[in-house]
């Protein structure tokens, strides 16, 4: 299998800003940030898309949810920020392996569009 984007940025193989970096996911500045604080957390395994977990994944994605929650505070914005997950195309995911977006740092609408 091709490695996906994000593999080759875990792999070091194609540059990004790695903020924070465990044994189980990665955390990087998006390219494209649409706040102040605009992360990825992604985990080593490449899961395509958050439907693509399965029971086996329950540890990895609440270790990403706590995770997201630290990162965030280390960031200065641990009281407020927000966590999405594009699931598919239609959605708006355009990189299929499974990350989580979060995003602080300037006042937040609901919904988002
Ligand atoms: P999405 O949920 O799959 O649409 O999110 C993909 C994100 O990956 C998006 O916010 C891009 O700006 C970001 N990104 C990146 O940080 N570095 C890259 O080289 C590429 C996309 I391509």
């Amino acid at each position: 299998m091709a490695k996906t984007l994000f593999e080759k940025i875990i792999d070091r193989e194609i540059p990004a800003t790695i903020v924070h970096e465990d044994e189980s996911c990665v955390a990087i500045q998006d390219i494209n940030p649409g706040a102040p604080m605009h992360l990825l957390l992604i985990p080593r395994k490449p899961i395509p898309r958050l439907c693509d977990a399965g029971p086996e994944d329950q540890a990895l994605l609440g270790h990403l949810m706590l995770a997201a929650g630290k990162i965030a505070a280390a960031h200065g914005y641990g009281e407020a920020f927000r966590l999405v997950v594009n699931n598919g195309a239609e959605a708006g995911q355009s990189v299929f392996h499974l990350h989580l977006h979060l995003i602080g740092g300037r006042p937040l609408k609901w919904p988002p569009g």
